[in-house]
């Protein structure tokens, strides 16, 4: 059977499918609102019912963009807690509450990590450091922000981020806050490496090996902050971490279009050309000298452990 889904939701899937909204915690909060929203868009006949509309939604969503394992995971907490209501017994005028409600924690513990991910990373950060950030990743940013705040004297490299320059998100944002910041290329990493004394990112997803996914370069960037002996943090909400993976499976990582890499009149006139446009890469444990969460600070190797508690297994 095939739902009908309110314009709303259709704009908000669009928005996170084109990337006017971006970045793994935002589209899990974007998804998760317009599931909050779903909740109310037609009448359903009985709980049953409504489940199941609701499902369709959030497959529709977490069909958006696939590498980013926090919109699955901002969804499913809005479907478990509808599973929750029906098994508690709750009506469905009753259960519609509840999972607009459970969809608003959702959102607010999401925007709280993020804060709490600034607060416990910032204290890493000492005063003369010089921090290299990859993208546009509010959780890492948050940390700089932070030690910023605090008092701390900060420099930052901001890498351009090809194809879509969100580097540059991220150097106006933290030149707005009056943080010393300078756009490099990304191909420039290795060359000012020897300057940089923290690298600091973000995650779209984390294995329970405690392998990083986030965007496409930071493998390289850790790989060379490892060869001159930089430490590198990743910032991330614990709903990050992949729960699929303790399966064995692995995370996608999505091909975006070539197009973003070279403009279509180029390519149309060099046909012999292949693009390809990974969003994200996967950078190894070894590479990671830890991972900041709203829960504490883990050593990529202790991800797995902080899984099972999290999921109580
Ligand atoms: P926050 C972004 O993905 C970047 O890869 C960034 O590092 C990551 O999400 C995490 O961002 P994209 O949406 O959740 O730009 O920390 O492809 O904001």
């Amino acid at each position: 059977m095939s739902y009908q889904f309110s314009d709303e939701l259709k704009r908000t899937f669009e928005e996170i499918r084109t990337m006017k909204v971006r970045g793994a915690g935002r589209i899990a909060r974007a998804a998760v609102a317009a599931l909050k929203d779903e909740v109310y868009f037609v009448g359903d006949s009985n709980v049953e019912e409504f489940l199941k509309r609701m499902e369709a939604a959030a497959n529709y969503l977490k069909s958006s963009r696939p590498t980013a394992v926090s919109l699955p995971n901002g969804v499913n907490t809005v479907i478990k807690s509808i599973r929750e209501g029906i098994k508690r017994g709750l009506s469905l005028s009753e259960l519609k509450e509840y999972t607009a409600a459970q969809a608003q924690e959702f959102i607010q513990k999401s925007i709280e990590a993020q804060k709490k991910i600034g607060e416990i990373g910032a204290k890493r950060i000492v005063s003369g450091d010089v921090i290299l950030t990859h993208c546009n990743s509010q959780s890492a940013i948050g940390i700089i922000e932070t030690a910023f705040k605090d008092g701390k004297q900060i420099k930052v490299f901001a890498t351009e981020t090809r194809p879509r320059y969100q580097g540059r998100l991220t150097a106006a944002y933290l030149a707005d806050k009056g943080i010393d910041v300078t756009l490099i290329p990304d191909s420039a990493a290795r060359l000012y490496m020897r300057k940089v004394d923290k690298v600091v990112v973000g995650a779209d997803a984390i294995a329970v090996n405690g392998a990083v996914v986030n965007k496409i370069g930071t493998s390289q960037i850790a790989a060379i902050a490892y060869e001159s002996r930089t430490r590198v943090i990743v910032a991330a909400e614990t709903y990050k971490i992949s729960p699929q993976t303790y399966f064995g499976e692995l995370i996608e990582i999505e091909l975006r279009s070539p197009y973003e890499v070279a403009p279509k009149s180029w390519l149309d006139k060099h046909k012999g050309i292949k693009v390809l446009n990974p969003a994200f890469d996967v950078t190894p444990p070894q590479y990671i000298d830890f991972i900041v969460t709203e829960k504490g600070i883990y050593p990529p190797q202790g991800i797995i452990m902080l899984f099972k508690e999290l999921y109580e297994l």
